[in-house]
């Protein structure tokens, strides 16, 4: 069988269902062979484009989404979005074209070395070098992108390999199991956690995948214990319980450090040190910490747990849960309660009234009232991320996601257009600034073209806000931030996509609504007022948080 046939059939049989890329000439036998295959190619506008949504796809499902590209070029507009799949902990298997081995060795037309460009960026990667060698290639790619912790992995297939022949088959797929924690250290666990007058759960973006929020919701309820989530971990229990302290991980002390403050004990579930840098909640280094997950701590002075379990994060909580029985923890659960009270009453805050301009938290207010708990919000990067982590509570796992580890902008539109084709009854709604937006939009036509429907919600401020935000908090003034801006309703209809530009508080909630339960591609725009943004950090300043 043809090289480009057995590698397609290794595809099939790990399941893909889409390969998102840009075609080249050095992929061509590839894109055959999957034209005639069960999985659909779907051709974006920009490599990039396509490394997010296979990021998001495999955020969502826990399957590793699968980009294409070409050598050269094709390959570096990949590299971000394969990145983001890396530090975010997404499983995702990128491919990429090459020239043929011939004239490897020599100056080349856009030939570059890709396995070395994508090394730092993946878990493991290789280039085909031998026709037999593409089964064990491929179900090593999507073996390592799947295995926890999930991440990127990217296989290079040379264009005379995709030609050559080989009579492999693909290679069996089997579930490995995951490891059952040690006894001796749930014990020891369980004994901390019984002394703590003050147990506070931090849940990362590791308590979201497979079971483990399931467990975490019952550990919780049972024992009280309050749960701060980082931003990739909202929905690991709901915001709506009376143990969410909501979300911890801003750059200036937000009202959920005077909970974080307080605590003796952490309980570190699924949390990854690359999200959050432990020494903003552990500054003096005098919290007892108990690390579960699925791979052990990092070495961090301000992250020394007393113990460690390290296993399947499902069966840690499950086993911490029977080991501590029905009343194992003896604190008294009133002390977190104002906490969470200050938080509810702060975000309520922030309604808009008619007349006032319109604010990012005063907006995602209206956009919690309209989304159902099992719809999905899609952050970009920016002001807008600060809020949507701060002030849009989250009922259930990947109700809302945020990138946090590369934390790059690009992602949403792209990120909602794998959403919509992974759930199309799910409602998505992609928020982004202005800036984030026009950096990948183009993938609006991918979606118009696709047919899937999601709304996009611009929040537009014609500035890089974020980086003003932090200048002006440093320096009193801003430099290279401020932007101009395409009419987004025009350029929206241009791609045969409805667009809204809201000018009233009445006709924010009648557009709003109207965008996302049509279930249509639609463009919102709105108008944002950045002062709210200074309020917040001054006010955290104030109150010497
Ligand atoms: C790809 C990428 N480039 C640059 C940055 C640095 N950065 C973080 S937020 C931000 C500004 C975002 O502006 P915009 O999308 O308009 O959102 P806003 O902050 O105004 O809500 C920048 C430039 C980044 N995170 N990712």
């Amino acid at each position: 069988m043809k090289v480009s046939d057995l590698f397609v059939k290794c595809l099939e049989q790990e399941g893909v269902r889409y390969v998102f890329g840009v075609p080249g000439e050095e992929v061509e036998d590839l894109l055959f062979s999957l034209a005639s295959s069960s999985i659909k190619f779907i051709p974006t506008r920009h490599e990039q484009g396509a490394a997010f949504m296979a990021d998001v796809w495999g955020r969502l499902t826990g399957q590793a989404g699968v980009c294409l590209a070409t050598l050269g070029p094709g390959a570096t507009n990949l590299v971000t979005g394969v990145a983001d799949a890396f530090l975010d902990k997404s499983p995702v298997v990128a491919i990429t074209g090459q020239a043929g081995l011939a004239r490897g060795q020599r100056e080349s037309h856009q030939y570059i070395d890709i396995v070395n460009l994508f090394r730092p960026i993946t878990k493991w990667n290789a280039a085909v070098r031998h026709p037999d060698a593409v089964p064990e290639i491929v179900r090593k790619a999507f073996k390592v992108a799947e295995t926890e912790k999930p991440g990127a992995t990217h296989i290079e297939l040379p264009e005379d390999m995709a030609e050559a022949r080989s009579d492999r088959k693909p290679l069996r797929v089997i579930r490995v199991r995951r490891p059952d924690p040690d006894t001796r250290a749930i014990a020891y666990a369980a004994a901390l956690l019984r002394k703590a007058r003050k147990p506070l759960i931090i849940a990362g973006n590791g308590a979201i995948r497979t079971q483990a929020s399931n467990e975490l919701r019952r550990f919780v309820r049972r024992h009280g214990i309050p749960v701060v989530n980082t931003f990739m971990g909202q929905g690991a229990i709901p915001d709506d319980s009376p143990q969410s302290l909501f979300t911890i991980g801003f750059g200036f002390r937000d009202l959920v450090m005077d909970a974080v403050d307080q605590a003796d004990v952490i309980l570190a579930v699924g949390y990854d040190i690359a999200e959050y840098a432990p020494k903003a909640w552990n500054p003096k280094m005098n919290k007892t910490i108990i690390h579960i997950d699925f791979s052990p701590a990092e070495p961090y002075a301000h992250y020394q747990p007393a113990v460690e379990i390290v296993a399947d994060v499902a069966a840690a909580v499950r086993a911490l849960n029977r080991r501590l029985g029905p009343d194992g923890c003896r604190f008294n659960p009133a002390w977190y309660a104002p906490v969470r009270r200050r938080m509810q009453a702060d975000i309520k805050s922030y309604d808009l009234k008619e007349g006032q301009a319109f604010t990012i938290p005063g907006a995602l207010n209206i956009l919690r009232e309209i989304l159902g708990d099992d719809d999905l919000l899609i952050s970009d990067v920016g002001t807008h991320k600060i809020w949507i982590a701060r002030n849009f509570p989250v009922n259930s796992p990947n109700g809302c996601l945020i990138s946090n580890g590369l934390a790059s902008m690009g992602i949403a539109v792209p990120g909602a257009v794998a959403a919509a084709l992974q759930n199309p009854k799910r409602r998505v709604v992609a928020a982004t600034g202005d800036g984030g937006f026009m950096m990948n939009s183009q993938e609006l036509e991918t979606a118009k073209r696709l047919g899937v429907a999601f709304t996009t919600v611009i929040f537009n401020d014609n500035d890089y806000g974020l980086i003003s935000w932090k200048q002006n908090v440093s320096r009193g003034k801003t430099t290279g931030t401020r932007l101009t801006n395409p009419d987004f309703k025009a350029y929206a209809e241009s791609f045969g996509i409805k667009g809204y530009r809201p000018r009233t508080l009445a006709e924010l909630k009648q557009q709003l609504r109207a965008a996302i339960t049509k279930r249509e591609l639609a463009v919102v725009e709105i108008p944002v007022d950045p002062g709210v943004n200074r309020r917040l950090t001054d006010q955290a300043k104030r109150k010497g948080r």
